[in-house]
């Protein structure tokens, strides 16, 4: 492992820029003063936000049409979470793991929770993947996985998410992300009900297979690989299977997932108030599931997701414990950066949120104040809280800047022969 961006280089790198950060941080806390809010609870509070980095989004993604590999890409679990503890060292908010299987499998799973341990690192929930064929593997997911027409290959795919729980509890963790793509191409092509009673049947195998302290994350998506009918197409379908199976069963918000123009920050809320939120896998979309950087193409939408997130908390909310996650693909950008602006996004996000004055807010909610409650969010997301968020990765030891701290590292370039170039994503999304 390369020693660069060790605690000394980031602390060298901050000096320079502590004056400025000073200044600025003075300044927005007078500012805050006036309004009542004290900017030492908002750097406490982006201190203790946390948000995991998917294992897959480390490698440079890709479309179906191409992939486009960049310099040094982790080629294998144990320098996956090399890059991992790179982004962790300079945002000091996402000090938790996602790992993919079996992308992430080695015959000895005890060598990658010794890995991690080593950097500092633990693992979020763990994430099964029925949604593509292995190699060596007997029965086909070509049509479908837990939902499939055949008992043999929904044993498989069962027998799959059980081997996931297994390994999890080797890494620590206390989650199960179950996504299936399955679905139907053609009008006709499937049954929906018997479709929905066959992956119920399977995910409760797998359900009643939970360590007791485990949770069961169900990830919906609208489309793709399917494009005519998915069978766990939409939150509503998500919530009446998480209700179905039991308390242990959550619904997870992937961004991406959703038909266009759908009120996402009011899934949400839905979802909490019916205890049913398992959390997020943040990204951005224009178009689909574009897996675009959190917060590049709809940082507003970001802002009222979490300003129900920061409501529930502000009213402490029964069972509400999200699982905070990134699932992005990154294309053009390196991995690294597009992870750790994305980390700051969320967290931006987050901070911003506390900044609603929800007090105001009720009250004129309350008088059907429409104007005034709209500006009151306003204000707050339109608040630069950078320096809370430069502060508050300073006092946790992380970089004031951390793209600049990175790329004066050099991380890539010193890591070109360590790390050839390979055919393969190392994520296994192509
Ligand atoms: C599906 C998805 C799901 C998968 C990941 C690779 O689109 O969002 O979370 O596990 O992408
Ligand atoms: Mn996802
Ligand atoms: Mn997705």
């Amino acid at each position: 492992m390369t020693n660069l961006l060790d605690i000394n280089f980031i602390d060298d790198a901050n000096q320079a820029l502590k004056p400025q950060l000073n200044r600025e941080y003075q300044y927005l806390g007078e500012k805050l003063a006036t309004q009542n809010v004290d900017i030492e609870d908002l750097v406490s509070a982006a201190q203790q936000f946390e948000i995991a980095v998917p294992t897959w989004g480390v490698g440079t993604g890709g479309t179906r049409f191409a992939r486009f590999p960049g310099v040094a890409e982790p080629r294998n679990i144990f320098e996956k979470l090399d890059d991992c503890g790179v982004i962790q060292r300079l945002v000091k908010c996402t000090p938790k793991v996602s790992p993919h299987f079996p992308w992430d499998v080695v015959d000895d799973m005890t060598a990658v929770k010794q890995q991690a341990d080593s950097l500092g690192l633990g693992f979020d929930a763990v994430n099964s993947n029925t949604f593509q064929d292995q190699q060596g593997q007997i029965h086909s997911y070509k049509y479908g996985s837990l939902t499939h027409t055949q008992q043999a290959t929904r044993e498989q795919a069962i027998q799959h998410n059980l081997d996931c729980i297994a390994y999890g509890r080797v890494l620590g963790s206390k989650a199960l992300t179950v996504w299936v793509g399955d679905g139907s191409n053609h009008p006709g092509q499937q049954h929906f009900s018997r479709a929905l009673e066959r992956y119920l049947d399977s995910a409760r195998v797998i359900y009643n297979s939970l360590p007791d302290d485990w949770t069961m994350f169900i990830e919906h998506k609208m489309f793709e690989p399917a494009f005519y009918s998915t069978v766990i197409q939409d939150w509503g379908t998500n919530i009446l299977c998480a209700l179905e199976l039991g308390e242990k069963a959550k619904s997870l918000v992937d961004l991406g997932h959703h038909a266009p123009n759908v009120n996402i920050e009011m899934i949400v809320s839905r979802l909490i108030q019916f205890k049913k939120l398992a959390g997020f896998h943040f990204n951005d979309s224009k178009y689909g599931d574009d897996d675009l950087d959190s917060g590049s193409i709809n940082p507003y939408q970001q802002f009222l997701i979490f300003n129900e997130l920061v409501d529930a908390e502000y009213r402490k909310a029964d069972s509400f414990n999200p699982a905070y996650m990134l699932d992005q693909s990154h294309n053009v950008t390196d991995p690294i950066e597009s992870l750790v602006n994305s980390a700051e996004s969320v967290q931006r996000s987050f901070v911003q949120a506390k900044l609603v004055n929800r007090k105001a807010l009720y009250a004129y909610q309350d008088d059907n104040d429409a104007l005034m409650a709209s500006n009151t969010l306003k204000a707050a997301f339109h608040t630069d809280v950078s320096p809370i968020l430069a502060m508050a990765r300073l006092r946790s030891g992380g970089a004031i800047n951390p793209i600049e701290t990175y790329r004066k590292a050099n991380y890539r370039q010193n890591l070109k022969e360590q790390r050839p170039a390979s055919q393969s994503s190392g994520s296994g999304i192509v």
